[in-house]
């Protein structure tokens, strides 16, 4: 680095000093904690945002968001120039630079990092780097903050791009490097333009248009409110209500609101009430809108337990990754020359297309999917299941690796990708195919590929891709949820003194160290009937979290708190014991 570079980089980290006594971990999904902690984390992200952007000679993202998380408490992640999450190698830089003691040991690492990457910066390059927030008050500060760090490294620009969910930044990111419009308005023009084509398509497959009743949103208080609404100006075919959009009085981004809240408790959203929204279709969506779970409350419980747990039905990330292999698996099986329609698609299980050959899809899903859902897709879908450690940059790369990869977490964060070389067999099919109803299942995945986010989960794509299936299979919200009855489950979390003691094997469902940890769990699930459990820690979180399944809501109840209690003795609890 030359020294005109070096003295720029100094005098601007010297207004970000480190917060005392803190230490940052890039974690499953970025920095993350409380808001007033971040700028000098945001500022070196925004260095480090300039140095990928000018090391791969393309534009990055730099997000600024705490997604799911209370408020008071922001974060930062980084989107590399696919659109995807920020490359792993790269991660290690990022826990360097955050945590690099004073501004002399920050400038040491940037130099490491321009030296083994082979940086060229200086006034002959030229990087870029997009930055947005979401609607966090903390948000615009931040923000500054990162632009700081950017234009601190000579040779790049940052541009913002102001208040977005976390997809629709991906999605710009990606859109850019790929020199195709990239704009807000081309995100909301490519997303309704296809779900328009998706539902004309549809007429031409059915004819029967059964009018589905409109869709409830708990937009979390967040940024996905006010684009879920600017969406619906768009489509005005897709009947939606916004709920929880963050306007005076309606409550606090994320607090008893959103996917997060509804997934893992399992209980109804501020803003929702019995009786009046009984049968209802209602989705949550996350503070940065990149997560998305669908509920209904049923007109009565089956199940017998009175606990607070059942007050609502969720379809959770899984059941979306089952609708929507059942909907593409449906597709291809028209393109196979098969005579069978969508709806009795489930006996499908290889899709050898004609001029294509075997189409390689799959489902992947992390070990919180329910099991209820990975037999489901396995044994009626015949889909592929692939299982990867938590965290979407698994799930995301695992899905690549097929012509068609759905991934979904179980908390609602998934999407579907299309490869290049069978997307572009599709287009050309879409128009080259001898029998109509070929080109039209074609043009139906061309529509898909276009309208659902191939950069990140999306909740807005996702809701979009939801709507369209029901529409297809003519399903309510009851008879989606009817695919698979979900194994009753629970999740809980733990607090301990350093969750890094907790080491797990690889797929994360066993413990590795302290080896007596998976053992008493072992002895614990032994006493269920069909019961699972493993403990992880979190990436996100200062906790460990713990999952269980068992036959019953009792048992699995149940079974969650043994294993918490033995987290608390044999990982080092804190606190009053679970
Ligand atoms: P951690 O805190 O590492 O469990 C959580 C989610 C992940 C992922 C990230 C990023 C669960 C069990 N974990 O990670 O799946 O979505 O947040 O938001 O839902
Ligand atoms: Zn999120």
């Amino acid at each position: 680095m030359e020294l005109e570079d070096k003295d720029l980089l100094r005098k601007q980290a010297a207004l970000f000093p480190l917060p005392k006594g803190v230490k940052f971990s890039y974690g499953t999904a970025g920095f993350r904690t409380d808001a007033a902690l971040l700028p000098s984390t945001v500022f070196r992200m925004g260095v480090l945002a300039a140095l990928r952007s000018l090391c791969t000679k393309r534009a990055t993202g730099l997000m600024i968001t705490a997604s799911h998380n209370p408020v008071h408490e922001n974060g930062v992640k980084l989107a590399d120039p696919s659109g995807g999450m920020l490359n792993v190698a790269w991660e290690p830089y990022s826990d360097m630079l955050a945590n690099a003691p004073d501004v002399e040991n920050f400038l040491q690492i940037v130099e490491h990092i321009v030296k083994r990457e082979n940086i060229q910066s200086g006034n002959a390059a030229s990087g870029e780097v997009l930055l947005a927030r979401d609607t966090r008050p903390s948000g615009e500060a931040l923000v500054s903050a990162a632009r700081q760090g950017v234009e601190a490294v000579r040779g790049t620009v940052a541009h913002d791009m102001g208040v977005l969910t976390t997809p629709q930044l991906h999605w710009m990111v990606r859109s850019f490097n790929n020199g195709v419009p990239a704009s807000e308005s081309d995100y909301f023009h490519q997303l309704s333009d296809s779900f328009r084509m998706l539902v004309e398509l549809w007429h031409a497959n059915t004819g029967d248009l059964t009018h589905s009743e409109e869709l409830i949103v708990d937009a979390a208080n967040g940024v996905g409110a006010s684009k879920l609404t600017r969406l619906q100006h768009l489509t005005t075919s897709l009947g939606l209500q916004v709920r929880n959009s963050g306007n005076e009085g309606e409550g606090l981004l994320n607090d008893g609101v959103g996917a997060d809240f509804v997934q893992k408790e399992k209980v109804l959203p501020h803003g929702f009430q019995l009786p009046a929204d009984v049968g209802k279709r209602c989705a949550s969506i996350d503070g940065d809108a990149d997560r998305l779970v669908y509920f209904y409350i049923p007109e009565k419980h089956e199940d017998g337990y009175s606990g607070p747990v059942c007050t609502l039905h969720l379809l959770d990330g899984d059941k979306i990754a089952a609708i929507f292999g059942l909907f593409i698996i449906g597709q291809l099986h028209i393109l196979a020359g098969s005579k069978s329609s969508v709806s009795d698609a489930t006996t499908a299980h290889k899709a050898v297309v004609p001029g294509y050959g075997e189409v390689k899809v799959a489902v992947v899903q992390t070990a919180y999917a329910n099991g209820a859902s990975t037999n489901y897709i396995k044994q009626v879908l015949g889909l592929e299941v692939a299982t990867t450690p938590t965290g979407v940059k698994h799930l995301h790369k695992k899905a690549e690796q097929y012509d068609i990869g759905i991934y979904f977490e179980a908390n609602g964060h998934g999407t579907i990708l299309f490869n290049e070389i069978f997307s572009q067999w599709l287009q050309d099919a879409s128009v080259q195919q001898k029998e109509a109803e070929h080109r039209q299942a074609a043009k139906r995945l061309v529509a898909v590929n276009e309208m659902v986010n191939q950069a990140v989960g999306d909740a807005l794509s996702g809701i979009l891709m939801v709507e369209v299936v029901l529409r297809y299979q003519g399903w309510s919200v009851e008879q989606w949820d009817s695919m698979y009855k979900d194994l009753p489950s629970r999740q809980l979390k733990v607090k301990v003194k350093d969750r890094a003691v907790i080491i797990t094997t690889p797929d994360e469902t066993r413990v590795a160290s302290p080896s007596s940890l998976q053992e008493a769990i072992d002895t614990e699930v032994g006493k269920y009937k069909g019961g699972r459990a493993f403990v992880r820690p979190s990436g996100t979180e200062d906790v460990v979290r713990v999952y269980a399944e068992a036959s019953s809501q009792q048992s699995a109840d149940a079974l969650a708190q043994a294993v918490c209690v033995l987290v608390y003795h044999l990982a080092g609890g804190v606190g009053p014991e679970p």
